[in-house]
């Protein structure tokens, strides 16, 4: 019997300063590509891939690829209340990115409220150690990341290190939640949707805003 295209819908928002590579890592993931000159997003962006996360299980994994310039915060914040995973990423070698990933977890958890958010805390760019120019180490982010209760892995998009494996972390400890029921399946929540919600337990809940994407170059 043929496999329905998707059985569960996981919505993932991706979040930290501008310039940490957020796009970078997304489109590594979903294209197997790096640009050195990219488009700074503005607003929010998408991203769609498809895992299985056991046999005959697929899962639709749709990225909400958010700015991180401030002075589109009112619109990326809107997405956070519907995102069931969180990609929190800084820049290994831009210590201010990682003063600013307590705040930006702080935030997400606080607006997805009463529904669970799963994070995965990024420490990208790595290859820039080699350069010399590594500025937060893997201990300090670690500590971070088990103050917050969350896992830590470093990756780098130029170079491909790790990125399929942060982003599959995440969307298997997410599917775990699923199946040991920490996080559950809302009517009018669109962290996670089924495709055959008659055999889903819902319950009701007030749904949240729609979608803008758009773009620039910034290079
Ligand atoms: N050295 C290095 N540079 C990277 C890496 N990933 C991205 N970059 C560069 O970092 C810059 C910013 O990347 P983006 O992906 O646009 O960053 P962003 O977090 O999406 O930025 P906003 O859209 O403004 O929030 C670009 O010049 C990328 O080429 C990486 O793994 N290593
Ligand atoms: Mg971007």
């Amino acid at each position: 019997m043929d496999l329905p295209l998707w059985q569960y819908q996981f919505r993932i928002i991706m979040l930290g300063d501008s310039t940490v590579g957020k796009s970078s890592m997304l489109k590594r993931y979903t294209e197997d590509q790096f640009l050195d000159c990219i488009n700074q997003t503005v607003g929010v962006d998408f991203y769609v891939h498809f895992l299985e996360v056991e046999p005959n299980v697929r899962v639709k994994l749709q990225f909400w690829d958010t700015a991180g310039q401030e002075r589109f915060r009112s619109v990326t914040r809107s997405y956070y209340r519907n995102s069931v995973g969180g990609i929190l990423v800084f820049d290994v070698g831009n210590r201010t990115s990682f003063q600013h990933v307590q705040d930006w977890y702080s935030e997400v958890c606080e607006r997805v409220q009463p529904h669970t958010i799963i994070c995965v805390l990024v420490g990208h760019k790595s290859d820039r150690e080699a350069d010399g120019e590594r500025a937060v180490s893997r201990q300090e982010a670690e500590k971070v990341a088990a103050q917050m209760g969350i896992l830590y892995i470093e990756a780098s998009s130029k170079t491909d290190h790790n990125i399929t494996e942060a982003i599959e972390l995440l969307t298997r400890r997410i599917y775990q939640g699923l199946l040991s029921g920490e996080i559950k399946l809302r009517d009018g929540w669109d962290g996670i949707k089924t495709s055959t919600p008659q055999q889903q337990p819902l319950q009701n809940e007030e749904q949240s805003p729609a979608s803008e994407k758009s773009k620039k170059c910034s290079c």
